[in-house]
């Protein structure tokens, strides 16, 4: 049974948890959408272009959610999840839908779903793109949910970008980690790749346009010009990308080489740089590495 707003196609009533780079433009676009918006964030000072549009700004995860039939979140990783969840637990009550769209794996979903109360729904629902995407409505977003769920949750959604119907509860975090740990295994590759290059006399230019046409041509085209211009304004932060691969990591041990190679490489980079920007910085951590 989905929300009254899915079988009506009317305003729904929304806690909107989490304004950061992501959930600020995702949040606005469900509020000129037309829907209630009731934002949250622990940094209150980021609700504030959102209450200028019309949003409602809550003093708490649980103030956000007690009014809500539909509760979205959108945070760091699973400790920001766990925590604002802990604070809004009391008042989560049975016939809302929680739809989680942060990047936090399939463990964290499942350990979430044990700590709900009876006929509360979760379904996962993170997301492929960047604050571009984000901010045009064109997300691609896993989604692991019953069949019914997804029909009740896909209007919603669509506002967002292009729901998936990857599986059952679980499939659409699960599958998030799969996606994410391609993305980071093809930067550092790109790295790698610029390296060798490198230190057999290639000129860049010419290297990155035959990549181009290369496996990597999607990370050349998506990361090319932060790379030619030595600048790494964050789009997908560095740290939120290692706590990505450490999921990946987590679940598989030493057991893949190449995902374990990987955070080895977004962990240099980290170190190397402040600010955290985007974890394109890699490639430069790995061309400063002492491979010539
Ligand atoms: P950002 O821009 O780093 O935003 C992260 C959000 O999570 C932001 O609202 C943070 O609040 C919030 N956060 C972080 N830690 C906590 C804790 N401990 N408690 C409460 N809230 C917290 O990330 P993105 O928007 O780019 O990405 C969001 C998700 O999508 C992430 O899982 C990505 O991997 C994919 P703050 O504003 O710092 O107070």
């Amino acid at each position: 049974m989905g929300p009254a707003w899915a079988k009506e196609n009317s305003v729904a009533k929304l806690a909107f948890l989490g304004l950061g780079l992501m959930g600020t433009p995702m949040a606005t676009r469900l509020l000129e959408a037309g829907h209630h918006v009731t934002v949250w964030n622990r940094t209150a000072g980021k609700t504030a272009p959102l209450v200028e549009r019309g949003a409602v700004a809550a003093e708490t995860p649980g103030a956000a959610v007690a009014g809500a039939d539909t509760v979205i979140t959108m945070l760091a990783n699973p400790e920001a999840l766990d925590q604002v969840l802990s604070d809004a637990l009391d008042a989560v009550r049975p016939g809302q839908v929680l739809i989680d769209m942060s990047t936090v794996g399939p463990l964290e979903i499942r350990s979430i779903n044990r700590r709900l109360p009876d006929h509360v729904t979760l379904v996962d629902a993170p997301v492929r793109g960047s604050v571009p995407e984000a901010t045009a409505g064109r997300l691609i977003i896993y989604v692991g949910a019953t069949a019914a769920d997804f029909e009740s949750v896909r209007p919603l959604l669509a506002v967002l970008g292009t729901p998936h119907h990857v599986g059952g509860p679980g499939a659409g975090a699960a599958t998030k980690v799969v996606v994410n740990l391609t993305l980071g295994v093809g930067i550092t590759a790109l790295g790698e790749a610029l390296a060798v290059g490198r230190t057999l006399g290639l000129d860049r230019t010419t290297l990155l346009d035959v990549l181009a046409e290369s496996p990597l041509g999607p990370t050349v085209h998506a990361k090319r010009a932060n790379i030619e211009a030595e600048a790494y304004p964050p789009n997908f932060k560095l740290s939120l990308a290692l706590k990505d691969l450490r999921l990946v990591t987590r679940l598989a041990g030493e057991e893949l080489p190449i995902a374990a190679a990987t955070v080895g490489w977004l962990q240099q980079a980290a170190e190397d740089r402040a600010g955290d920007p985007d974890f394109s910085a890699v490639v430069e951590t790995i061309l400063a590495s002492r491979f010539h």
